[in-house]
């Protein structure tokens, strides 16, 4: 006889629980609340008992973006994200975005069902057959299988720890069927839950890397602070603040570092980038790679005189572009308290260097404020995100989402931002489909609201999750930079180019299919009052803004990245 209450059995006098309780018991007791996934076989009963137990499952309409939600709320709490998917093609939909995690060191975990290991060891042929662990390893910073439900609270803190301790990155836990099933007596199964101490510890740097690093710093004549997304995600806000301001250097944040500091802060120097980093004598480099992004640290953007100060957790970073000459291996809020807490008023940057930098920034605020003044029709990048820039100005506190190749470029230089980790972007891999997911992601861990700025070719690749916003009502305004492709449109014949896309689509009306709110705007005055009436109605649009499909260019900024055959002579 066995009697079912409050989620576990009684058996001939034993209380008994199963895997599927003990997954969510263990993800509770590490605070996870949150949980982005798709449903079926064999997560379905895990996904509605979530729910019951009170997690808020978000439900996707493909698991690429559940994980990057997953990814993003990794990256905006400091505690991994939780995607749920099933077997083989879920799970590989699910492991792009855990390998983009990975790449981008955002903490998150993606947990997959799995066929049973006999099976699935002797080729046997199961419903949704696959190695998933094997092929979870190469893309992920950890990756573990349970196969026993006394090991389920071990597997979910392991994963944990591996999420966010040390350089963070996405790691892989393999559930199979048979473990989600299993039968154990409850009171052993409650003893093997583990509450993770100190997931993520302070790893202050040590005495002689502070030292050798404010010995440099003091002896530069033109320092320079570059800050990425590691500093933004390291929380470490007040430190930093203080560091900059007390040393008056001038500071440049990569793209998701932007508003860390203020874009409009008098020491940034952004808006003269290639100018501080070339001319700079001695960089400290924050909490970035120094990779693509950075023209790893070579020139012509660098010169290779200049000296680096490079922060960063993973000590293997150091030297991995160019000779670091001060590295300090630690986290960056322990690295910068340490530094404020060193400097005794020894590293000032000079006035001379600060007003060249002021001179650079000075004259390229000018030449963009014209191109931004323009008003041409239809519509250009410039033109479109100027208007969006405006429309944003009465609520800084919106979290933005941006992807595309021009609509990125453009977006990132002209949308200022002014509070830390409110720019989510393509990040180090320039991926595209990002899009969706990190705005469903940022709206449900943050419940502010949340614009994506969204290439239509970008758009497309997670479009569906229109849906999924509407469904859950999520305050996100997607706009459209609709120049009818890839970099740009094409006058299209019978065959369009491998660029080009469907002539002036109306993708607002794909809203519309949801409940949700469609608007087509051709001018820059209709876009920035659609963006603004869309924000204060709190509810789901989308806007279409026409753009001119001759306005961008091939690969937006990073033409040069493309190969060419060497037999074009023309
Ligand atoms: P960006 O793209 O903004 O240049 P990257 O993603 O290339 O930034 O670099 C982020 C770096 O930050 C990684 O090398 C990672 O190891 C490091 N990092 C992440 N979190 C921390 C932290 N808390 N303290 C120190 N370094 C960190
Ligand atoms: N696939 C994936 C996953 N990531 C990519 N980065 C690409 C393909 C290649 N790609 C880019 O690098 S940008 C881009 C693609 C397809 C889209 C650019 O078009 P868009 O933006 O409409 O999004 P603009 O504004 O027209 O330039
Ligand atoms: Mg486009």
């Amino acid at each position: 006889m066995s009697a079912q209450t409050n989620g576990q059995s009684t058996t001939d006098g034993q209380t008994q629980t199963d895997g599927f309780h003990l997954v969510l018991d263990a993800l509770k007791l590490n605070g996870i609340r949150n949980l982005y996934g798709v449903a079926g076989i064999p997560i379905t009963d895990l996904l509605r008992l979530a729910q019951a137990e009170g997690f808020r499952y978000i439900g996707f309409r493909h698991e690429q973006s559940a994980g990057n939600a997953a990814a993003i709320a990794g990256f905006l709490t400091k505690k991994p994200g939780v995607c749920m998917t099933v077997s083989a093609p879920g799970f590989l939909n699910g492991l792009v975005a855990l390998s983009n995690a990975t790449t981008n060191c955002f903490p998150m975990v993606l947990i997959s069902g799995s066929s049973d290991r006999n099976i699935v060891d002797l080729e046997q042929g199961d419903y949704e057959e696959m190695d998933q662990l094997a092929v979870a390893r190469p893309h992920a910073k950890a990756a573990y299988r349970v196969n026993r439900p006394q090991d389920i609270g071990l597997g979910v803190a392991r994963a944990i720890r591996a999420a966010v301790s040390g350089r963070p990155g996405g790691v892989y836990l393999d559930l199979t069927a048979e473990v989600l099933g299993s039968v154990i007596d409850a009171d052993a199964a409650k003893k093997s839950l583990i509450k993770v101490v100190d997931p993520d510890p302070a790893q202050p740097p040590s005495p002689e890397a502070v030292t050798r690093a404010l010995d440099l710093l003091a002896s530069a004549q033109r320092p320079l602070l570059l800050l990425g997304k590691g500093a933004a995600y390291a929380q470490a806000d007040d430190e930093i603040r203080a560091f900059v301001e007390s040393t008056g250097i001038p500071f440049l944040p990569m793209s998701m570092a932007k508003g860390l500091l203020p874009d409009n802060h008098p020491q940034s120097a952004a808006a003269a980038r290639s100018f501080a980093i070339g001319q700079a004598d001695v960089v400290m480099v924050a909490g970035a790679r120094l990779n693509w992004l950075l023209s790893h640290g070579k020139a012509p953007l660098w010169s290779d005189d200049t000296e680096l100060i490079q922060i960063d957790i993973e000590a293997t970073e150091m030297d991995s572009n160019r000779a670091i000459a001060a590295p300090v291996v630690a986290d960056i809020k322990s690295a910068f308290a340490a530094f404020n807490a060193a400097l005794g008023g020894r590293v000032k940057a000079s006035e001379s260097w600060t007003n060249d930098v002021g001179a650079k920034k000075q004259a390229n605020v000018e030449k963009m404020a014209k191109r931004l003044a323009a008003e041409p029709s239809p519509m250009n990048f410039s033109s479109a995100l100027r208007a969006v820039r405006d429309a944003l100005a009465a609520t800084p506190d919106v979290y933005i989402v941006n992807e595309g190749a021009n609509t990125l470029d453009f977006g990132r230089n002209i949308i200022d931002m002014s509070l830390p980790r409110h720019r989510l972007d393509s990040g180090t891999w320039g991926v595209m489909g990002i899009g969706m997911g990190y705005a469903i992601g940022a709206a449900v861990e943050t419940g502010k609201p949340v614009v994506a700025l969204e290439g239509d070719s970008a758009f497309g690749f997670s479009g569906m999750e229109i849906e999924t916003i509407c469904r859950y009502k999520l305050p996100v305004v997607t706009v459209i930079f609709n120049n009818n492709g890839i970099y740009r449109g094409d006058p299209s014949g019978s065959d369009p180019s491998p660029t080009g896309f469907f002539a002036d689509a109306r993708y607002d009306k794909i809203i519309e299919a949801f409940g949700g709110t469609g608007v087509h705007v051709t001018d820059t005055k209709a876009l920035q009052a659609a963006v603004s009436d869309a924000l204060a109605s709190g509810k789901p649009a989308l806007i279409n803004a026409v753009i001119d499909p001759t306005a961008g260019t091939e690969s937006g900024h990073i033409q040069s990245l493309n190969p060419k055959s060497a037999l074009v002579t023309a």
